[in-house]
């Protein structure tokens, strides 16, 4: 099996700055090394080009950088497209959760009907009109579901939208109040920290895998670092207290490696700006491996 490794330096979609130096903080905390030890070649590892100009002033309720957005989601879209075509297994490295507009465009192009485990302490579900920051890294999600006015289909060469029966939230606790209406109102299945503590990770992963499972032809992992407790990941743009421990993060990812239906996964919001010692960047390359197949034994 081979991976494709995709690195996606776009930040200006975030709340802070620094998430545009995540893919190469990943790869210096030594991703590609796990990945060759893991048995995988590497079918490609390209950089999509990023505007990079630095955060503006821009006032709230605006929509910030969406034609930089619709650009990135475009090279993103292609590279994911192409990976798949050669029948790697896509890894995309982000930049902020914006970037996920692009991998699932490009996913959905191969994939008429695809799950998504979207693992954030965030629901990402904001439109043009009810986002109170104007970061389109809390729209992606309305964006390949269709609800927003910047989605799929202003992407060359994106598939159809993503069935909201077929997404899956783990790890939310920091919600707007039309992001709650949103998932009340769609029926999408949000596992937040709650039902964590209550029903623990094994289930929680369990009946996650069979709802993104369900009729699809296969399962993308989308990753925002933030889904743990900023004790585990302190490196992230917009840290939430109460998060994802560092064992059920990586025990997701070992249920996950093992049910042999994920067919693509992205980690978001490495920041190395805040983060200390590379620990959120280590932290998240073990957390691709786990995901590739890394076991303890
Ligand atoms: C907030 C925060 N809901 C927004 N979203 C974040 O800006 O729309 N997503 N931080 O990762
Ligand atoms: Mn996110
Ligand atoms: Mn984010
Ligand atoms: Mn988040």
């Amino acid at each position: 099996q081979e991976v494709a490794l995709i690195k996606v330096p776009f930040g200006l979609a975030g709340a802070r700055n620094g998430a545009e130096l995540g893919p190469d903080e990943l790869i210096t905390a030594g991703l590609k090394r796990e990945i060759a030890s893991l048995g995988f070649l590497l079918n490609r590892e390209v950089r999509v080009d990023c505007p990079t100009q630095s955060a503006t002033s821009l006032g709230r309720k605006t929509v910030k950088y969406l034609n930089e957005v619709q650009q990135v989601s475009e090279y993103v879209c292609q590279e994911v497209a192409s990976a798949l075509e050669e029948g790697a297994f896509p890894v995309v490295l982000g930049g902020d959760h914006s970037v996920a507009i692009g991998t699932l465009a490009g996913l959905t192009a191969h994939y008429s009907n695809l799950g998504v485990i979207w693992f954030d302490a965030h629901a990402d579900l904001n439109t043009e009109e009810h986002s109170l920051t104007g970061n389109m890294h809390g729209m992606s999600v309305a964006a390949f579901l269709g609800h927003s006015a910047f989605n799929l289909s202003q992407i060359r060469g994106a598939g159809s939208f993503v069935n909201p029966s077929n997404l899956v939230y783990i790890g939310l606790r920091d919600l707007d109040e039309y992001e709650k209406e949103q998932i009340r109102a769609l029926g999408i299945r949000a596992f937040t920290m709650h039902d964590i503590d209550r029903l623990g990770m094994q289930q929680v992963i369990d009946q996650a895998m069979m709802i993104a499972g369900d009729g699809t032809d296969g399962i993308h992992v989308s990753f925002d670092m933030d889904c743990l407790d900023p004790r585990e990941a302190p490196g992230v743009g917009t840290p939430v207290p109460g998060g994802l421990s560092y064992r059920e993060a990586h025990f997701a990812m070992e249920c996950l490696a093992t049910s042999n239906q994920v067919v693509s996964m992205e980690l978001v919001e490495v920041n190395p700006l805040l983060d200390q010692n590379r620990h959120t960047a280590r932290l998240g390359v073990g957390l691709i491996a786990s995901l590739l197949g890394k076991s303890i034994l």
